[in-house]
């Protein structure tokens, strides 16, 4: 009789596999951003630019969790969403640098991206716009009578605000499938969450709406992706909506013209020198025995190729056509499935 083979686990819940994609995954965002920095610096980036790092652990342990068909939507500090839904690293690139083969053509920038392929929907400039929008989502989901959830991500500062606690109302009114992801990173532009919010618990407010939730580790991708798992099970099961309050931390400033003066040097060195996501992973491989420093090496490279591929892509892709300021502005058809 044939046997089945089983993935080795490298700790109780995860395979050996699982962990390398993990690590991969949020090297490529790390080192995706540490290009994209470079390249704004070089003004081959104008405008606004939020960059992710230190939160990888976030989407990569939540898009574990995710299936095919749900869906995504989050703020301005979104290139780490698109890459972790498997968004082409060219495209998001070419779009930051305005150029002509980026996910809008160039036209939208770092906060205005889309991939219906992908079911990401922005990409969002507006603090807390997003969270309504991912409320409807879940609605057309649970209209169409499918298990898909849709993960809303919002900040620690767009938590506070009052479109948040109105879609958390209707959400929960109508048992919609939606993750509401708080990235509580602890600031909200230049200010901490201790100047701005009383309670220092978000995911708790949820109580008022009677929508469960809990607090996790963000720093730590295997603790997301189980409480992610735990919150889309909720979904599923047509129990309503769930609040995950994700506790991370930026690295960088808040966009790419950050004075810094509201946290000390100390303060973001210690994070990244005790608490960093790759680095965690990195130990839990390598202290296992399941990578050695050498394969690890191997993938950095694969890496550092991709990105570097996308910023030639980008560099390469022609600015838009001046024609293209007419087009996409208005939907030229209906699509059949919206009426
Ligand atoms: C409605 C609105 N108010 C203010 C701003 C300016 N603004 C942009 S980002 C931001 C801070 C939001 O912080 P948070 O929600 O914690 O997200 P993070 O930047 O930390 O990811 C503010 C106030 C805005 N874009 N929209
Ligand atoms: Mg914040």
């Amino acid at each position: 009789m044939a046997t089945r083979k089983t993935a080795a686990k490298a700790t109780p819940n995860v395979s050996k596999e699982d962990l390398l994609q993990y690590y991969r995954d949020m090297l490529l965002i790390r080192r995706f951003e540490e290009k994209a920095g470079q390249l704004y610096g070089m003004g081959l980036i104008g405008g606004f630019c939020h960059l992710y790092i230190g939160q990888e652990a976030v989407v990569v342990g939540l898009e574990a969790a995710a299936k095919e068909g749900d869906k995504r939507v989050t703020s301005y500090r979104d290139h780490g969403h698109m890459l972790a839904c498997g968004m082409d690293p060219n495209g998001v690139m070419a779009e930051l640098t305005g150029r002509e083969g980026g996910y809008s053509k160039g036209k939208g920038g770092s906060m205005h991206m889309f991939s219906k392929e992908k079911h990401f929907y922005g990409g969002h400039g507006i603090v807390a716009a997003q969270v309504p929008i991912g409320a409807g989502l879940a609605f057309a989901d649970k209209y169409k009578g499918n298990d898909n959830v849709t993960f809303t991500y919002f900040g620690d500062g767009a938590a506070n605000q009052g479109q948040v606690y109105e879609a958390y109302n209707m959400a929960e009114l109508w048992d919609l499938p939606v993750v509401f992801v708080i990235e509580n990173n602890q600031y909200a532009m230049g200010t901490s969450t201790k100047r701005s919010t009383k309670s220092n618990s978000y995911w708790e407010r949820g109580a008022a709406y009677g929508i469960e939730g809990e607090e996790v580790d963000g720093m730590d991708v295997l603790a997301v992706k189980a409480a992610g798992e735990k919150a889309v099970a909720h979904c599923r099961a047509g129990k309503g909506p769930y609040i995950l309050e994700i506790k991370t931390y930026r690295y960088r400033g808040h966009s790419m013209s950050d004075p810094a003066k509201y946290r000390t040097r100390d303060e973001v060195q210690k994070m990244r020198e005790e608490r960093d996501c790759i680095e965690q992973v990195r130990q839990i491989l390598l202290t296992g025995k399941h990578a050695t420093e050498d394969d690890l090496k191997a993938i950095d490279k694969d890496i550092k190729e991709v990105v570097n591929a996308s910023a030639e892509f980008a560099k390469e892709s022609p600015e838009p056509a001046l024609e293209e300021l007419w087009t996409d502005i208005y939907a030229e058809e209906i699509p059949q499935e919206a009426v």
